[in-house]
């Protein structure tokens, strides 16, 4: 039995993926309701305000493809925008969309069940709202669930304590304070510069040091606008058929195609233009070949001693364990330069971690105490799992998916877990890592077909095969073991669970590549949507 719903779709989330969903939704003639915890769109771009938060992906491409108009319209002033920019942009699609009308904005999700003698999902909100739908699409953003360790002390400390991923709209004012920042990712890397130029004095406690490449931000200028605006079809291309969804091409050569000189150009070429081309411009041999990455990771270290002057700073800050593209490695802006400056001190809590958080700052396991007005947590999320574990979503059996992913998320192609019929994650564990808007705007594509193809065929009811789930899964697992990920003192990669005490070490992203991706996609809509039983 189908019964009445107040929509047949409910989104999950106002990011790049649930603002996309409901934009598309719409345009198959579905109704679709949208709810989202923020005080206004924006997802990531909403949260992570903190002071140095910029893309890392190079703007013309961090934004939907979809509509031409808007790729000609919307101007981008510089190469990685910054969080204002990026979400004057969500809001601009909001509202040149007109999707505020179907926009719950404060608004918590806090259960979803699934009703099989119906076919219905109920969502019940936090404003005490119930409502009901036939398809649910969380779409809560792989990298949202910000994860803060739990220092034991952490009530007692007596300054400002700030999470990055959870910034207040308010200024923080940094003048005059000894700010502490614990973190160096990608988040860490681009607050630790700014708060440097404004605190008293800071102190940066890291654990893993990265491979920070130099992002080389700068204006975009009328002529490469125009450029870009002409290109885009090419561009959209480009994107689509590279492995992380940048647009670029492959260097065409390899590393045994040049002597030493030759390949010292080719790095330092690379180092200049800056941005993920340092990666994937310079040998396309580079995250697969480990003499390649071996002289590519070398040579960074390199950059790190000749910018940083002092030696044993420098040393500390260029990692040794792990190969370069094992862990995300961040893009910097003057990251190295900050650790010239009087005012910067780095401690390293590899061997010597953080004890507890003390009424005044911190304890390290060795005694030794670091005093602070302000504390500032950079330390990453629970990605993939936890914000749609932190939603009570109950399926066909009444288990909820914590309990189902308890020993490690699986799903079919990132999308679809056995046992939540009709529900279609956008983002969720198994779903590719990678330039996220031109990703997403995909799978939601592929989505609406699917609820299409579902319609248009007479059935209610679509959900993951048992065996697809397993496949894919083994495939996220076969990927991980051909490649560098997670190797020496990248373990505590977030990439495979295992930043999160407690949390199942399995793979969360499918590391296969975009074009692997879509191509799984498009196979399995092919085929009638192989993977999936109809009903
Ligand atoms: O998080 P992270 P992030 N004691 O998990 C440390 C996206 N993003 O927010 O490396 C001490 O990378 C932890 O140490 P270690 C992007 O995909 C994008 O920085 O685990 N330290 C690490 O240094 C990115 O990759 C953008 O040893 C602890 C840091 O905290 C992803 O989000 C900008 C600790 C966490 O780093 C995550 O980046 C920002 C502990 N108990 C983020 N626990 C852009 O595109 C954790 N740490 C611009």
């Amino acid at each position: 039995m189908t019964v009445k719903t107040d929509h047949d779709c409910i989104i999950i989330g106002a990011g790049f993926a649930g603002l996309r969903a409901l934009i598309e939704t719409r345009r198959r003639g579905l109704t679709a309701r949208l709810i989202e915890a923020g005080s206004d769109v924006g997802g990531t771009w909403h949260w992570n305000r903190y002071p140095g938060a910029r893309t890392d992906s190079e703007s013309w491409v961090y934004c939907f493809s979809f509509d031409e108009d808007l790729l000609q319209d919307w101007v981008w002033p510089q190469r990685y925008p910054d969080q204002p920019v990026m979400q004057s942009y969500l809001s601009h699609v909001a509202d040149r969309f007109d999707l505020r009308r179907d926009i719950d904005l404060g608004t918590r999700v806090e259960r979803a069940r699934r009703d099989d003698a119906t076919n219905t999902w109920t969502v019940e909100t936090d404003a005490g709202n119930t409502l009901r739908c036939t398809y649910l699409i969380p779409a809560v953003g792989p990298l949202s669930a910000a994860y803060e360790p739990p220092f034991p002390g952490i009530e007692s400390f007596r300054g400002e304590r700030y999470l990055t991923a959870r910034w207040p709209v308010e200024e923080v004012d940094f003048s005059g304070k000894r700010v502490a920042v614990i973190g160096t990712g990608a988040t860490g890397v681009q607050l630790i510069p700014q708060v440097a130029q404004r605190a008293s004095h800071l102190t940066v406690l890291q654990r893993t040091p990265n491979y920070v490449m130099p992002a080389r931000n700068g204006p975009i200028d009328a002529d490469q606008q125009k450029a870009i605006k002409a290109d885009y079809p090419a561009i959209w291309e480009q994107v689509r058929g590279q492995v992380f969804g940048f647009p670029m091409n492959p260097a065409g050569r390899v590393f045994s195609d040049v002597d030493d000189d030759e390949a010292r150009r080719v790095l330092e070429h690379g180092w200049e233009i800056g941005g993920f081309r340092f990666l994937f411009e310079t040998f396309d041999d580079l995250l697969v070949d480990q003499r390649c990455n071996d002289v590519a990771s070398e040579f960074v270290r390199d950059k790190i001693r000749a910018i940083v002057h002092d030696r044993e700073t420098a040393e500390l800050l260029a990692p040794k364990n792990h190969p370069l593209g094992s862990k995300r490695p961040p893009l910097g802006h003057h990251y190295y330069e900050t650790y010239n400056r009087d005012n910067v001190s780095l401690v390293d809590i590899s061997a010597n971690s953080i004890e507890a958080i003390t009424e005044t700052g911190l304890r390290l396991a060795d005694g030794s105490t670091h005093d602070a007005d302000i504390l500032i947590f950079a330390t990453g999320f629970d990605a993939a799992t936890g914000a749609l574990t932190a939603i009570d979503i109950r399926g066909s059996d009444g288990r909820s998916l914590g309990e189902v992913w308890a020993d490690g998320a699986r799903t079919h192609l990132g999308i679809a877990v056995t046992g939540f019929p009709n529900m279609f994650v956008l983002g969720g564990p198994g779903f590719p890592f990678g330039n996220f808007p031109p990703t997403t705007e995909f799978a939601v594509e592929w989505t609406a077909d699917a609820i299409d193809h579902l319609r248009t065929n007479g059935h209610d009811v679509m959900q993951a095969d048992p065996d697809a789930m397993d496949a894919w899964s083994r495939k996220l697992q076969e990927i991980v073991d051909a490649t560098v990920l997670g190797q020496g003192e990248a373990v505590h990669t977030w990439f495979l669970g295992a930043n999160v005490p407690g949390k199942a070490h399995v793979p969360l992203f499918y590391l296969g590549g975009i074009p692997g991706y879509f191509a799984e996609l498009r196979e399995s809509a092919d085929n009638g949507y192989s993977g999936f039983t109809f009903s």
